[in-house]
């Protein structure tokens, strides 16, 4: 997969591209990112890529120009189907956009920096608009990169043990389930002897309880769409707790 980056400073993706499975993707040739830089398109002596508000206020604003230029500088090298503008306005990173995103043959995410860009870019240059939670950071580029890591873990050979991505909290819509290893006993807190009975059953049952239990807990709002045999778990899950709480 191939990802171009639009950002004012590219020296901000250097070493979280080269550092563990990212790195390692990169190297084995399965993830392509490249950063352009506005500023490269900006017409101008002082090359500008930012002005003050039409209808005046605080900051300044990115002009339209120099980011137009630069996605358009991509067109044979990306196919630009997708243009992402990383936005505190934009829909709410999921697993599922992720999913969709890592289907891609290429993606380009632009980076905001200063106010934020003319409406026109988000307009008529992006297909997206893309948050990564609810605050606010001084530039796309944190977004960026979480977008990049997210939707890398996801192609196929990046992670080498895939079954560790199908175990991941998110993946089928609940949380992981908790997780242990040695020492069996640590300060007076055991591990579940379950876990260390080598039942594989038994274990993958109490795997999916377990998340369903912690899901209820913190965040219950994930269970409206659970399977049947779910359902059925989560009410065993229920009848414990009823027990546990006339003791
Ligand atoms: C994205 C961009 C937060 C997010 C941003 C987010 N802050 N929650 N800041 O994904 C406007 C100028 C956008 C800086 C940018």
């Amino acid at each position: 997969m191939r990802i171009d980056v639009i950002t004012l400073f590219p020296e901000l993706f250097a070493e979280p591209l080269r550092a563990s499975l990212l790195g390692k993707a990169i190297e084995k040739g399965l993830l392509n990112v490249q950063c352009t830089n506005p500023r490269d398109f900006a017409t101008d002596k002082h090359r500008t890529v930012d002005d003050a508000p039409f209808g005046g206020g605080p900051g300044m604003v990115m002009k339209c120009e120099p980011l137009f230029a630069a996605v358009e500088s991509l067109r044979d090298a990306n196919s630009c189907k997708r243009v992402i503008l990383m936005s505190p306005r934009g829909r709410r990173l999921t697993q599922d956009i992720v999913r969709d995103l890592a289907q891609q043959p290429d993606l380009v995410l632009i980076c905001a920096r200063y106010e934020g860009v003319d409406e026109r870019v988000s307009q008529a240059l992006c297909t997206d608009e893309i948050s990564i939670g609810d605050y606010v950071l001084s530039g796309g580029e944190m977004p960026a990169l979480v977008v990049i890591e997210a939707v890398s873990r996801m192609i196929p050979g990046v992670i080498g043990d895939y079954e560790s991505v199908e175990t991941d909290s998110f993946y089928d819509g609940i949380l992981g389930a908790p997780q242990y290893t040695r020492p069996p006993e640590f300060r007076g807190l055991e591990a579940p002897s379950v876990l260390r009975e080598g039942n594989h059953a038994a274990i993958k049952k109490w795997r999916r309880k377990e998340a369903l239990r912690v899901t209820k807990k913190r965040r219950p709002d994930l269970l409206m769409q659970i399977p049947d045999a779910d359902k059925k778990l989560l009410d065993e899950v229920e009848r414990e707790e009823r027990l546990n709480r006339e003791d």
